[in-house]
């Protein structure tokens, strides 16, 4: 029963007592006698509970035992398993050892009680899931141990693999009995080794110092830290100030330098803080997806300009962090999010900003849409998340729109086979609960040949919105944010603008003869873009136009300030997007909204 976990040792520093400084301060910061620990798991979603600590001779134990089993028989099996470990023959040598458990130096089974936090022997037939309290003591011969119930535990921590100067490490991390924002951090850089002591250690691994103000979540590394691995200590804990067993893990590669100046930088200067509570600052992006970036295609024809190595995850995720962190935004859409990014890469990062993040995959992709808030200005009342397809086939909101289309099947396929979805988020501000806002966004098909089609999916998106603002939650705005792939110039534009369009307008018949359809179509919102008509929002080698917005319910918000869009000399630095200094095909679009 009991497993073996030599190789875990080192990543569980604090099992072994050695770095107890965190794990065993009290609610007040007081010290506890020095004792080992037992940690035990036990929740009543699952029939075993495990108990781990780690033996005399450093060997870690991990136990399972059935919740509902008499204490006694799990202390016989720890009495049992102890005995070839604990006591110091046991870890003179291998020969030793083989000998004692042939039988040539019997070992005697060590005496294993659990006594409950009064000092009371826990009788052997409790119950195992009775039996193992918060502050009892097991006993294994002479060694004892604290047992520590559920404590706050590290179920995940990971730092990226990329690391550039003067970008936050964000590391993702998960916690059982705990949140990450309760955690202690201890950051650690290399050593520098001098070439000459270098040359006599052999290769040696050099040693690790504290880095300078590393006791925050996110660290970001200065040029000074350029060659050097960094080492991240974590502790886990939760809101009652109570720690549990320490965690480390080590940056597979050195910090590497950063580009320079980037896209972002003079942006960063208008947005240094976070609005006031009457602000909205909310930002959408098209971040471009890791699946679409590293194609064949993209590589050659859509982004032969940008440096290989720009276009890789890793790098791009690092400027995205930082450019995303630095707009102390409120509200963030983005696009493109590729799920295992949103999951292990900005989800965690813009966490550690406070920001709360939620995910809608489109079907059959590996891609989606990410809506972020801040948690201390908005808490989440409801996600009203559709498919567009799925919503025009299906839902009786749109009845009108199926019998208006009913008469061009061709038509009717192709909306059908796209896989745009509009996440659709209502939020309340945590200062004043009554204002209720809703957070559209969406990224509709992107031909550009496709502007009936974008139509269509507007239209739908706008119904399904109303519904939400109209109907369930009666009165209250909207920022609908997106990748409309759609300039000021084509029928969904000044759809969404004007609030109809007419059967007549050029864009019905964007595909031609074939594709053609056409209808008439109103909504009843007086929506504006926020940030205007800036010249592009998209600028790649064969294409620049506006295709992003953030749109407005002009009845109940306002513009307070558009943050500017970088400089075209900034833009076209590297000839076209993306480029080593900015993550994306698109640019972001920010501004501070305020309540009317
Ligand atoms: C992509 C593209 C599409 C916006 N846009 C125009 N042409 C484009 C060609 C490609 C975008 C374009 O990057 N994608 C195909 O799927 C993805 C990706 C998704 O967004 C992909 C898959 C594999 C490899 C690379 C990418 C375009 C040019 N002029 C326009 C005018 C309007 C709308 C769109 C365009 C208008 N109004």
């Amino acid at each position: 029963m009991w497993r073996l976990l030599r190789h875990t040792l080192r990543a569980l520093p604090g099992l072994r007592g050695r770095k107890q400084r965190l794990g065993c301060r009290g609610p007040a910061g007081s010290a506890l006698p020095a004792m080992e620990r037992a940690v035990v798991r036990c929740v009543p979603a699952e029939p075993k509970l495990s108990v781990s600590l780690v033996l005399g001779d450093g060997s870690a134990r991990h136990m399972q035992r059935d919740q509902a089993e008499p204490l006694g028989r799990a202390l016989a099996r720890i009495a049992n398993n102890a005995g070839k470990g604990h006591t110091k023959a046991a870890k003179k040598s291998k020969k030793a050892r083989a000998e004692a458990e042939a039988g040539a130096l019997p070992l005697q089974p060590p005496t294993v009680c659990l006594f409950s936090q009064d000092g009371e022997a826990v009788a052997e037939d409790v119950p195992n899931a009775e039996a193992w309290q918060d502050g009892a003591v097991l006993q294994i011969g002479e060694a004892r141990y604290r047992v520590e119930r559920n404590p706050p535990t590290l179920t995940e921590l990971q730092l990226p693999r990329s690391l550039l100067a003067g970008f936050p490490v964000c590391p993702k991390l998960r916690t059982e009995f705990g949140s990450a924002s309760d955690c202690l951090f201890r950051w650690y850089q290399e050593q520098r080794v001098e070439p000459a002591a270098a040359a006599t250690a052999g290769g040696e691994r050099s040693g690790w110092v504290e880095a300078p103000g590393g006791t925050e979540r996110v660290f970001t590394p200065s040029n000074a830290h350029i060659g050097l691995r960094l080492k991240l200590l974590c502790t886990p804990g939760d809101s009652q100030r109570r720690y549990g067993v320490p965690r480390e893990v080590e940056s597979s590669g050195p910090v590497e330098a950063g580009p320079g100046a980037c896209t972002f930088d003079a942006r960063h200067l208008y947005t240094k803080k976070v609005t006031g509570p009457g602000l909205i600052r909310t930002v959408t992006y098209n971040i471009l997806a890791d699946i679409y970036a590293q194609t064949e295609l993209s590589r050659t024809v859509l982004y032969p300009y940008s440096a290989p190595y720009s276009l890789e995850l890793d790098y791009r995720q690092n400027l995205l962090k930082k450019e995303l962190a630095g707009y102390s935004a409120d509200i963030i859409c983005l696009q493109e999010v590729d799920k295992v990014v949103f999951t292990d890469s900005l989800g965690p990062a813009l966490d550690a900003f406070g920001l709360e993040g939620l995910f809608k995959l489109k079907e059959k992709q590996r891609e989606g849409l990410a809506t972020f808030y801040r948690r201390d200005k908005f808490s989440l009342l409801s996600q009203h998340d559709i498919a567009l397809n799925q919503a025009l086939l299906e839902d009786p909101l749109n009845k009108e729109l199926r019998d208006k289309l009913a008469p061009y099947p061709q038509v009717q396929e192709k909306v059908h086979q796209r896989s745009s979805v509009l996440q659709v988020s209502v939020l309340h501000s945590t200062s004043d609960p009554s204002r209720k806002i809703c957070i559209a966004n969406t990224h509709l098909y992107w031909h550009p040949k496709g502007g009936n089609i974008r139509l269509i999916q507007a239209a739908v998106a706008l119904s399904h919105i109303r519904h939400v603002t109209h109907d369930m939650y009666p009165a209250i705005p909207v920022i609908f944010c997106g990748d409309f792939n759609s300039t000021p110039s084509a029928g969904m534009y000044s759809f969404v603008n004007s609030g109809s369009i007419a059967e007549d307008h050029e864009d019905w018949g964007s595909n031609g003869e074939e594709q053609w359809c056409s209808m008439s179509l109103t909504h009843p919102f007086k929506l504006k873009s926020a940030c205007g008509e800036p010249a592009y929002t998209n600028y790649v080698g064969g294409f620049h136009g506006c295709l992003d917005y953030i749109f407005i319910d002009a009845n109940a918000l306002e513009v307070e300030q558009v943050i500017p869009l970088p400089s075209h000399e900034e833009v076209t630095t590297h000839q076209a997007l993306p480029s080593v200094s900015h993550p994306s095909d698109h640019i972001a679009l920010i501004c501070d909204l305020k309540w009317k």
